[in-house]
């Protein structure tokens, strides 16, 4: 019957080429430069995946969705494309929606796609598989959601999703796709002519002359100026174009966590040393990049002193002047046009900043880096921090293009200090929320998009929100190094219960050999006891390229409660001093 059925159709009904929705979501996200996606698969994104990849997509298949939506996350900042992650509906979305609501607060682009059930049953809460009403949960926590139900709507909807996750103020969109969608099948031709190629998706934002001059007149007017860059002057990519600003400026600059390796942390200008000195005296402080949040105490209160402050604010984002404090000159654009306008207007009869102020900045780094010499050369066993990053400090000097990846309590804050960048884009780490768990997302992100080596170093509470994407780690055989600072436990390995048998709530298994995980999946595993062998085993791994798990053992003592943020914590009111 279906054959003499074919028969009657005239030819060229019969000769019609065919497209669906598996065919137009692949076409539309080549179409603009999408090469890869993050994921794990299930119903309704399987053959999805299967189709992507043999299409000529890099799919890069994880454990946990999270970690994926990480890697997706950090691809958007060191690329400026959105990074793609792909989930199955409800738990794969959920898992995947912290990494959006990351991407979001921290301005990286990113687009979550999840496949989802049908909307007949989900709108009548009906009980389907894995039912959710997505986009309605997805909505609060990322800068825009779309949901597509029309196979010729495919392009425009995702022409949509990457112009909102690129334009402005970076962030995370998400894409909701039921599952009915990727079977849709429409005319080829017509589904080629509805593809839409985002054309310039993150346009020039250029700053108006007047804001250009009055940002000018503030910084000249100086006595001891500043500058900060903050992680969305490392996501421009105008990384001469700052260099050239901060060098005519003369000022100091102190870099945020990513921020680092724009202008080397050896740069004569660097007040990362010199942090706390620089906060509280500067008069006139212009950010790049960098939001007042609590990472800069709001900008008010002890940390930056009595004397007034004047701030400049270079950001996309319009509504983060005055976010905390006033902002005398507001220099709303991207920031490479900012920064290119604000050049021009120097022209070349620039003043340096106060030779006075400069070298009394220069003075108390040099003290400080002086001061710390010495606790980063010792060989103690077990080790402690300084000991441990004194060795992983020269190693990324002579390393400069491997990618740092970092997390962790003591582990973070202090790497964060003792280890310098030289250049851009290289320390990428817990970012706006203080998240644990980044840490593998990361490293894979990082190494598949660069291409470069990565080295992570990692709290051993902090490996374990995402450690078994080590195995993820082996199955692409990715240059990742991974080094664990293993003190038994969060912040310390000493705590104790006296109230009953079980452990205190933050330490973990003594002794742990987290380094036997990665033997596990045919990876190369190494205990390090002390700096001399630490430095032996990263080397060896670096030189291998090879996924290497190090188990660098600390003294469980070392640390001290939530490292550098303490202050933070809630004290409880009847706690006996
Ligand atoms: P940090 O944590 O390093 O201090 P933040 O995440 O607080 O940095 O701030 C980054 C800022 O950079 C955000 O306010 C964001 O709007 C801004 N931003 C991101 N990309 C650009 C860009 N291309 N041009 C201008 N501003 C940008
Ligand atoms: C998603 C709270 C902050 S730091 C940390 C936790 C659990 C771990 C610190 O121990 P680690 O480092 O990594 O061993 P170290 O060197 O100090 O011993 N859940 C999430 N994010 C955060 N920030 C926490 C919990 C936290
Ligand atoms: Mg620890």
């Amino acid at each position: 019957m279906a054959q003499a059925a074919t028969q009657e159709k005239p030819a060229a009904e019969t000769e019609r080429e065919l497209t669906d929705g598996f065919h137009l979501i692949i076409d539309a996200l080549k179409l603009n430069g999408i090469n890869t996606i993050y994921g794990v698969p299930g119903i309704p994104i399987t053959d999805f995946g299967r189709m992507a990849q043999a299409a000529g997509i890099r799919v890069i298949s994880f454990r946990h969705e999270q970690n994926a939506g990480y890697a997706a996350s950090i691809a958007g900042f060191l690329t400026k494309k959105p990074g793609i992650c792909l989930t199955v509906s409800a738990p794969g979305f959920l898992n995947g929606l912290t990494a959006l609501a990351h991407a979001t607060t921290n301005c990286f682009p990113m687009i979550l796609i999840s496949g989802s059930s049908e909307r007949e049953i989900v709108d009548l809460q009906q009980g389907d598989y894995e039912e959710m009403d997505q986009l309605a949960v997805a909505k609060p926590l990322c800068k825009a959601a779309y949901r597509i139900l029309h196979a010729r709507d495919i392009g425009i909807g995702l022409a949509r999703a990457i112009r909102a996750a690129v334009s402005g103020r970076p962030g995370g969109v998400y894409l909701d796709l039921p599952g009915k969608l990727f079977g849709q099948v429409i005319d080829a031709e017509a589904g080629r002519k509805s593809l839409v190629k985002v054309i310039d998706a993150a346009p020039a934002q250029i700053p108006a002359p007047e804001a250009v001059k009055r940002a000018l007149d503030v910084l000249k007017s100086a006595k001891r100026p500043l500058i900060i860059l903050g992680k969305g002057a490392s996501y421009a990519q105008a990384d001469d174009a700052i260099r050239t600003l901060v060098e005519k400026s003369g000022a100091p600059f102190l870099p945020m966590s990513m921020g680092k390796g724009l202008l080397p942390d050896t740069h004569p200008q660097c007040a990362g040393a010199a942090r706390s000195t620089v906060l509280r005296d500067a008069d006139v402080v212009m950010l790049i990049g960098a939001r007042l949040n609590w990472l800069l105490s709001h900008g008010k209160g002890k940390t930056w002193g009595e004397a007034p402050k004047q701030f400049i604010q270079i950001d996309i984002e319009p509504k983060e002047m005055d976010s905390n404090v006033e902002i005398v000159a507001p220099v709303v654009g991207d920031i490479g046009s900012c920064v290119a306008a604000l050049l021009t207007a120097m022209g070349n009869k620039w003043a340096a900043a106060p030779a006075d102020w400069v070298s009394a900045v220069a003075k108390k780094r040099e003290e400080n880096v002086t001061k710390m010499a010495p606790r980063l050369m010792n060989n103690n066993s077990p080790m402690d921090y300084h000991g441990a990053l004194g060795v992983l400090r020269t190693i990324v000097k002579e390393r400069p293009d491997a990618i740092l990846v970092n997390e962790g309590a003591n582990t973070l804050d202090l790497a964060r200090g003792i280890i310098d960048v030289y250049q851009p884009r290289k320390r990428l780490d817990v970012g706006t929320w203080g998240v644990m768990g980044i840490g593998m997302g990361y490293a894979i992100g990082a190494a598949i998009e660069t291409g470069k080596p990565v080295l992570a170093i990692e709290g051993d509470s902090a490996f374990g929100f995402s450690g078994m994407e080590i195995e993820t780690i082996c199955r692409y055989k990715l240059p990742v190094c991974v080094v664990i600072f293993n003190n038994d436990g969060i912040y310390r390995g000493t705590d104790v219960n006296s109230a009953s048998s079980d452990p205190a709530t933050t330490v973990f298994v003594k002794g742990s050999r987290y380094d036997k995980m990665i033997e596990a999946f045919g990876g190369v595993g190494a205990n390090a006891t002390s700096p001399d062998e630490l430095k032996r085993a990263v080397n060896a791994a670096m030189d291998s390229g090879k996924p290497t798990l190090i188990n660098a053992v600390l003294d469980p003592g070392a640390g001290s409660e939530s490292g550098r943020i303490g202050n933070l914590n809630p004290q409880s009111a009847l706690r006996k001093k």
